[in-house]
């Protein structure tokens, strides 16, 4: 008895905590993120629900069949009821699974709007650097010979290349607000995992490849970007920040960083 009581408290206290949110996600920096959060609501409410019933049918067994002196009776199940709830959890997971399809599509299949900012992630043990194509939009030749991460060439810049003379590159990844963002992945080594919370974005870099991923932020703000693939023994060091800034503060920014390279040269 006191035992189906236990579950009954821990069930409820357990839904209490996840329905008052106030340990939970940031707030979102986008409206994928918002979307992503609605359908992650739908699917709190719909397991919670059949979490508490679950709980709740469960403390009632305990209590109905408890010991009560009798002799044991063997139960050989019920295989109609079998059939109902493993066809309805079925459908419950796959028609969930489809109605967010659309949303997954959104980020990782469909294409960038064409006047989307386009901004090389790299990946390597264990640090992040961005590239951006600078005033002429194009991005150098990079060779593999030309990495230098001593000298802050980490992408391999070919200094022969003129189109890669106004590439930008840095640490942290700065962006202007509510203009779309084209980043694609690469990693030099192992597989990393490009991690912002506040955009509900996740996405692997794996050598050899290279992912494309865009984004849209809506909220200026400063993100932590976190390695989310276990990659080494650095991996808890590698940790990037985005910076989500106005469009005027982004174009003097990026002004600043030319006049620097400029100088540079
Ligand atoms: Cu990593």
């Amino acid at each position: 008895m006191i035992l189906a009581v236990l579950v009954w408290l821990l069930s409820i206290a357990i839904v209490v905590a996840f329905a008052i949110r106030r340990w939970w996600f940031p707030p979102p920096a986008s409206a994928v993120g918002a979307e992503f959060d609605s359908y992650f609501g739908i699917t709190a409410i719909l397991t919670g629900v059949i979490f508490l019933s679950a709980q709740v049918a469960l403390g009632w067994v305990i209590v109905r069949y408890r010991d009560k002196g009798g002799a044991a009776v063997q139960s050989h199940g019920n295989d109609r009821l079998e059939w109902i709830w493993t066809t309805a959890a079925a459908i419950l997971f796959i028609g969930l699974g489809l109605i967010t399809a659309g949303l997954w599509a959104k980020v990782h299949i469909e294409p960038a709007p064409a006047n989307a900012m386009r901004v090389e992630v790299l990946a390597k043990q264990f640090a992040w650097s961005f590239r951006y194509a600078g005033p002429d939009g194009r991005f150098g030749r990079t060779s593999i010979r030309m990495v230098n991460d001593a000298n802050g060439n980490p992408f391999g810049l070919d200094d022969t290349d003129p189109a890669g003379r106004d590439d930008i590159v840095t640490s942290t990844l700065r962006v202007p607000v509510n203009v779309p963002v084209q980043l694609t992945l690469q990693s030099r080594d192992v597989i990393h995992n490009f991690f912002v919370r506040e955009l509900r974005m996740k996405q692997d870099a794996v050598p050899g490849m290279r992912i494309p991923l865009p984004f849209l932020a809506n909220r200026t703000g400063e993100f932590e970007i976190a390695c989310s693939e276990l990659c080494g023994l650095g991996h808890h060091q590698m940790r990037s920040k985005l910076t989500v800034i106005t469009a005027e503060a982004f174009a003097d920014w990026q002004k600043q960083m030319l006049e620097q390279l400029r100088q540079q040269q």
